[in-house]
C-alpha cells in the first residue's frame, strides 16, 4: 500500500515511483452502524495498525541540507560519495532525502554528510504518526463544543475565508477525484489548493480518515441543517497531505509541506495564518524546526497535539517553543490518560476519552466530527462517510488551530500574541499557574476574542 517516490539522481531524471493504492471496489465488509446514523470506528484494527509501525521505511532515509543553492548533477557526486544509493529533491531549496546503498545505514550516511564542509546538516529522517487514540467508540453528540463555549464563541467571531487553516495531515476529503470523495458536510467550506508531499501534486485527498476528522473539528459546515458543527466554520482549508494511508509520515515530509504552506500565495498574499499539526515523533529534526521558524517567521501560528503516549517530553513538533503544544481533556476537564505532558505542553483542549461518560448519554466521551469509514479505506474505499467519534490530542490540537484562526481574523497578526492571548485566557486546571500536566490550562475562545479587534 504505501508509495516512494525518489528522484534518481544518477540519470539526472525524475522517476515517480508510485507503488498503487489497493482498490478492492467490490469488497461488502460489514459496516458498524447506530440507530442516529453516527459511528464508531473500529477500535482494534486500528490499534493493530498503530503497533505494527509504517509500511513505508521512514527511517532508514537521511535528510540533509546543503548550505549553498546547488544542481542536481553537484549534488549527486555528494550523495554518492556519502553512500547514498537515491535522493529526493525538496521542491523548495537544497534539502534531499537520501536512501542509503546496500551496506550503509542512516547513522553511518549521516556522520559521512557531516562531515563534508559542504553540508549545512544532516540527520537521520524520522516517523511521525498521527495522534489518534486508537481506542475509539461511539459517543454522544459534540460536549467538546460546550465546554469551550462554542456559541459564545461564534456571537464574536465564525471565521472568514480570507484566513486558512493549513491541515497536515492524512489529506483532506475535500474534492471527487478519481476513488476520492468530498465529504458531505463540507457543504459550503472553502478549500485553498493544497499540496500531496507523496506525489507532489496538488490531490491531497485522505486515504486514511484522520485529516478528514481533524480538518471537520475546524472548518465542517454549521448552520445547514446537516451533520455536525465546527469551531471556525467560515475559515478556509488548505490540506497538506503528509501522512500516508496507514497514518504515518516523516520529518522529511512534514518539513516539505511547511515549505509548501510559507510559500503560497494567492493574489499576491498568504491567506494561511494557522498550520495544524495532529502529528508527532520523538525525533526532534532540523530540517523540521527550520521550517516552521520560517512559517512563524512569515507570521503562520503552528500547533501541534501533544501527543497519546501519557509520556513526558511532549512530541516533535509540540516540543519546539515556537509551536503552540495542546494536551487533551476528559469530560471533567481532568487530563485524558493519553495525553502527553511536560514543560513545553501549552494548553489543553476537550480531546475525550472513550472510557468515560461524563456527560451521562450512555454513551463514551470523544469528539464527534465527519469522517469516512476507516476499514472500508484501507480496502481502498474512500466514500463510505459518517459521523464518529475519535478522541486524542489531534482531536484536541485543531479546536486550538481553529481558535488561533479566529484571532487572526480578528486582526492579530504575530503568533507570539496570538499564543499569548490563548495561554493567558485559559481557564487554570490542576496546580494553581501553569504545570506541566495541563499547561496554562483549558482554553476559553469567547474570552480569548472578547475585546479585540473587528467586532468588540
Ligand atoms: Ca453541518
Ligand atoms: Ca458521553
Ligand atoms: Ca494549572
Amino acid at each position: 500500500m504505501h508509495r516512494r517516490i525518489f528522484v534518481v539522481v544518477g540519470a539526472g531524471l525524475v522517476v515517480w515511483g508510485l507503488g498503487s493504492v489497493g482498490l478492492n471496489q467490490g469488497l461488502d465488509l460489514p459496516r458498524v452502524s447506530a440507530d442516529d446514523g453516527v459511528r464508531m470506528i473500529d477500535a482494534h484494527a486500528l490499534a493493530v495498525r498503530a503497533e505494527r509501525g509504517p509500511s513505508a521505511d521512514y527511517a532508514s532515509r537521511v535528510i540533509v541540507q546543503f548550505k549553498d543553492i546547488v544542481d542536481d548533477r553537484w549534488a549527486e557526486t555528494r550523495v554518492r560519495d556519502a553512500g547514498g544509493a537515491r535522493a529526493s529533491r525538496s521542491a523548495f531549496g537544497s534539502r534531499y532525502v537520501v536512501e542509503p546503498m546496500t551496506g550503509m545505514d542512516a547513522a553511518m550516511l549521516t556522520s559521512r554528510f557531516r562531515s563534508m564542509p559542504e553540508v549545512e546538516y544532516a540527520e537521520p529522517d524520522g516517523v511521525v504518526r498521527a495522534h489518534f487514540s486508537p481506542n475509539d467508540s461511539l459517543f454522544s453528540l459534540q460536549w467538546h463544543l460546550k465546554m469551550i463555549g462554542a456559541e459564545r464563541t461564534w456571537d464574536i467571531q465564525r471565521g472568514d475565508p480570507s484566513v486558512a487553516v493549513a491541515v497536515l495531515d492524512s489529506g483532506v476529503a475535500y474534492e471527487d477525484f478519481g476513488p476520492y470523495r468530498k465529504a458531505p458536510d463540507f457543504g459550503g467550506t472553502v478549500f485553498l489548493p493544497g499540496f500531496n508531499v507523496f506525489t507532489r501534486d496538488s490531490h491531497a485527498n485522505d486515504d486514511n480518515f484522520h485529516g478528514t476528522h481533524v480538518a471537520s473539528i475546524i472548518a465542517e459546515a454549521t448552520n445547514n441543517s446537516s451533520g455536525a458543527a465546527s469551531i471556525a466554520h467560515l475559515t478556509a482549508i488548505m490540506p497538506v497531505k503528509v501522512l500516508d494511508d496507514e497514518g504515518f509520515g516523516s520529518n522529511s515530509g512534514i518539513a516539505e509541506g511547511i515549505d509548501y504552506v510559507v510559500n503560497f500565495r494567492q493574489g499576491g498574499v498568504n491567506p494561511v495564518k494557522v498550520i495544524n499539526l495532529s502529528l508527532g515523533g520523538t525525533t526532534r529534526s532540523q530540517a523540521m524546526e527550520a521550517a516552521i521558524t520560517r512559517a512563524v517567521a512569515a507570521g503562520i501560528t503552528v500547533v501541534a497535539s501533544a501527543g497519546n503516549d501519557n509520556q513526558s517530553p511532549v512530541d516533535f513538533p509540540a516540543a519546539f517553543s515556537n509551536v503552540i503544544a495542546v494536551g487533551s481533556v476528559d469530560g471533567r476537564k481532568m487530563k485524558a490518560p493519553y495525553s502527553s505532558f511536560g514543560s513545553d505542553l501549552d494548553v489543553m483542549a476537550p480531546g475525550g476519552d472513550n472510557r468515560r461518560d461524563d456527560n451521562g448519554d450512555g454513551r463514551p466521551d470523544g469528539v464527534l466530527q465527519q469522517t469516512f469509514d476507516p476499514d472500508l479505506a484501507a480496502v481502498g474505499r474512500y466514500d463510505a462517510f459518517a459521523y464518529y467519534f475519535v478522541t486524542g490530542t489531534s482531536q484536541a490540537a485543531p479546536q486550538v488551530a481553529a481558535l488561533a484562526a479566529l484571532l487572526a481574523r480578528q486582526g492579530i497578526k504575530d503568533p507570539r500574541a496570538i499564543q499569548a492571548i490563548i495561554e493567558r485566557t485559559a481557564e487554570d486546571l490542576g496546580a494553581a499557574g501553569r504545570d506541566d500536566q495541563f499547561g496554562h490550562g483549558l482554553i476559553r475562545p469567547a474570552e480569548a476574542l472578547k475585546g479585540l479587534g473587528l467586532n468588540k
